[in-house]
């Protein structure tokens, strides 16, 4: 897959994808990634990529043209069928796993991160297919985003992560959160690691860890045990969890 950054921090994004996942999936060609500056392709005699708000008001708005020429360069390098502009924006429909797996077919994905205020209406109109947001809080541009989404891709790609990596992928993400986990030494600040996971009977290990992931998500994220359908045994292991949290 190739990933495209349309960034006047081209470094930001470049720099930070060297490493781990993102690093590896570079270096086994799995993943190609570009950085295209927008002040690259500045023309007028202000040498700007940035201009001040029609209709007045705080900060600068980035220009059209110089997005819109990275932009036709980055197609141009790949010319691939199945390409997709983004701009990673406040504005944008929040970023889910569901989201990402519906655009791991793409050959070519353009992320524009804005800086400023914001970009040009119309270039959102007439070259972003999508737009896309982190969450409800406030970054200061969107290199960032484009390294979440370039992360989070990267790793669904076949052949990235390890078979055992891998194979956790698709029996995980139940739309539970993960069960705790613990490693050397047994003790630690006085300690003791949960005894089912020391005695080795891995199916006694399997429902204590859906019973955890249960259970934490009861008590951390409520919403999206709402959004699932329990099994029976599911009903009775999270009942299970609560009885055994009063009894602590
Ligand atoms: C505080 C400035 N806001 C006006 C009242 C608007 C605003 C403009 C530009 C807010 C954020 C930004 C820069 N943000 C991003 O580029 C961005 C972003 C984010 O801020 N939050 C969540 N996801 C994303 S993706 C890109």
């Amino acid at each position: 897959m190739h990933f495209d950054v349309i960034s006047i921090f081209p470094d930001m994004v470049l720099e930070a994808a060297k490493n781990g996942v993102t690093g590896r999936a570079i270096t086994q060609g799995i993943v190609e990634l570009s950085a295209w500056n927008p002040r690259d392709y500045v023309t007028d005699k202000y040498k700007t990529v940035d201009d001040r708000p029609y209709g007045g008001g705080p900060g600068m708005v980035m220009k059209y043209q110089p997005l819109k020429d990275a932009v036709v360069d980055a197609k141009q390098a790949v010319n691939a069928e199945r390409v997709k502009v983004v701009y990673l924006s406040p504005q944008g429909k929040p970023i889910t796993q569901q989201l990402l797996n519906e655009n791991l077919a793409l050959q070519q994905l353009i992320l524009v991160a804005g800086r400023y205020e914001g970009i040009d209406e119309r270039f959102i109109e007439d070259e972003c297919q999508e737009e896309w947001s982190l969450g409800d809080f406030v970054l200061s541009g969107g290199e960032l985003a484009a390294l979440v989404v370039i992360d989070a891709l990267s790793r669904l790609l076949p052949g990235v992560l390890g078979d055992a990596a891998s194979a956790q992928q698709d029996s995980h993400m139940h739309g539970l959160l993960d069960h705790p986990h613990y490693t050397r030494p047994e003790m630690v600040n006085g300690k003791v690691v949960p005894s089912v996971l020391l005695g080795g009977n891995h199916k006694e290990i399997e429902i204590w860890r859906m019973k955890q992931a249960l259970g934490g998500t009861w008590q951390k994220r409520p919403d999206l045990l709402l959004e699932q359908a329990l099994t029976v045994q599911q009903q009775r292991l999270l009942e299970e969890f609560k009885i055994e949290l009063k009894s602590k």
